[in-house]
């Protein structure tokens, strides 16, 4: 058995490693880079960031070996929300038995020392109880809630004999504060599975608008998909009757197998600004990228623009993971001085940031061309920027 002053010294040698981590300054990388943002070196939460106070019992009475008790596999998916000069994320924390719950972790300058709050969100489970909850969109609504919109999945009880057979649906939450929350009821709409829903962030001829993702099966997205739209009039009884597609799959495309909104969309003079997830299929699995458009101020609901190809895809690192080849953002924060802070997931395991400010993002989604569709209209499209580009240096 260990002595005591050898479990004192590994929990010391635990507790200087966990700090380091957590200390660690952050840089902007690829500069020159692209132009439209700045991938930061560092992940900005890992499952080490998580506190040993959640996965070790400290207690060498009943823990002599310090053994990790509760592991953590994974910290993803962050929702996120500027307040009072912080950055706050309520982060996907996966555990080691591969149940998702919600944490709170907090930043003074948003890409580093980001620290979770002491406990994990308590979420009220006062309605049909969830088996696995994830990837929480926060919306500082023009009412005065800040809603939590997240992934409820429970077993599909219509199929008992299949153990993987599920159904996702949109849980929702309000809070003032990050730390009480009160749940209300599932949203209520005519599609059988419902995930990336997230909520308008003012009201639409007075009623809350919600962005969905009708599917038909638990993965896959079936003859429904797209990013949709619909009307409630009250978010304690959520439902949408009719939802429209405000995007929608195409062929051939970075979101021809499905698509989902990704964070609540930024407002601008030009436009609401939106990041999504598109995600297609190869011979390794699904690719997911993030991508971005715009929606007219006064119709959430109708592109304006949309630039062609993805805006982030995964690089480095970030294309291996649990579910490698990912990249998932359901938070972007705006701040005091215009800047954005995107916040990332990789392959279903990490957090990191990628910085950039509100200009340069209108300034993509503005003027990026749209994906021409075919190849012979894309070689057409580079021709007239390349043949550009030679008149201005001379050689056209
Ligand atoms: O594994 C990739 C992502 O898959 C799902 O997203 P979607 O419903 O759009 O396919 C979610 O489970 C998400 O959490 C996950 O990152």
């Amino acid at each position: 058995m260990p002595t005591m002053s050898e479990i004192q010294d590994r929990l010391s040698e635990l507790q200087q490693e966990h700090r380091a981590l957590i200390e660690r300054p952050n840089r902007s990388i690829e500069r020159p880079g692209n132009g439209i943002y700045w991938r930061w070196a560092n992940p900005v939460l890992t499952a080490a960031h998580t506190p040993l106070t959640w996965r070790y019992d400290l207690d060498p009475v009943s823990n002599p070996f310090l053994m990790e008790r509760l592991g953590v596999n994974a910290t993803f998916n962050a929702g996120a929300l500027y307040r009072d000069g912080k950055y706050l994320l309520v982060v996907r924390v996966e555990g080691a038995d591969r149940k998702s719950f919600f944490a709170v972790a907090e930043s003074v300058n948003g890409v580093d020392n980001f620290r979770f709050w002491d406990y994990p969100i308590q979420l009220p489970q006062d309605r049909e109880p969830d088996t696995n909850v994830y990837d929480m969109r926060l919306t500082a609504h023009a009412d005065g809630w800040i809603y939590g919109l997240f992934c409820t999945e429970r077993k599909d009880a219509s199929r008992p004999e299949d153990a993987s057979a599920a159904v996702a649906q949109c849980g929702i939450v309000r809070t003032h504060d990050l730390k009480t929350w009160e749940r209300l009821p599932d949203l209520v709409t005519r599609s059988g599975q419902q995930r990336n829903v997230v909520l308008h962030p003012e009201f639409v001829d007075g009623k809350y608008a919600l962005y969905t993702r009708p599917q038909d099966g638990f993965i896959s997205v079936g003859s429904g998909g797209g990013i949709g739209w619909g009307l409630t009039a009250d978010m304690t009884r959520a439902q949408v009757d009719a939802e429209v597609i405000v995007d929608g799959k195409v062929y051939h495309t970075i979101k021809e197998v499905k698509n989902g909104q990704g964070p609540t969309p930024l407002k601008t003079k030009q436009g609401w600004l939106h990041l999504a997830h598109g995600v297609r299929n190869t011979a390794a699995g699904l690719r997911y990228v993030l991508y971005m458009f715009m929606t007219a101020l006064d119709k959430p609901w109708v592109v304006t623009h949309a630039p062609g190809g993805y805006f982030i895809a995964p690089e480095g690192e970030e294309r291996v993971g649990d579910v490698s080849n990912v990249v998932f953002s359901n938070g972007w924060v705006l701040n005091d001085n215009n800047e954005v802070f995107i916040y990332y997931a990789s392959s279903d395991t990490r957090v990191h940031v990628a910085t950039t400010c509100i200009d340069r993002l209108i300034d993509y989604v503005t003027n990026t061309p749209p994906d021409p569709l075919t190849s012979a209209d894309c070689v057409k499209q580079r021709s007239v920027l390349i043949a550009k580009n030679l008149a201005l240096l001379g050689r056209g």
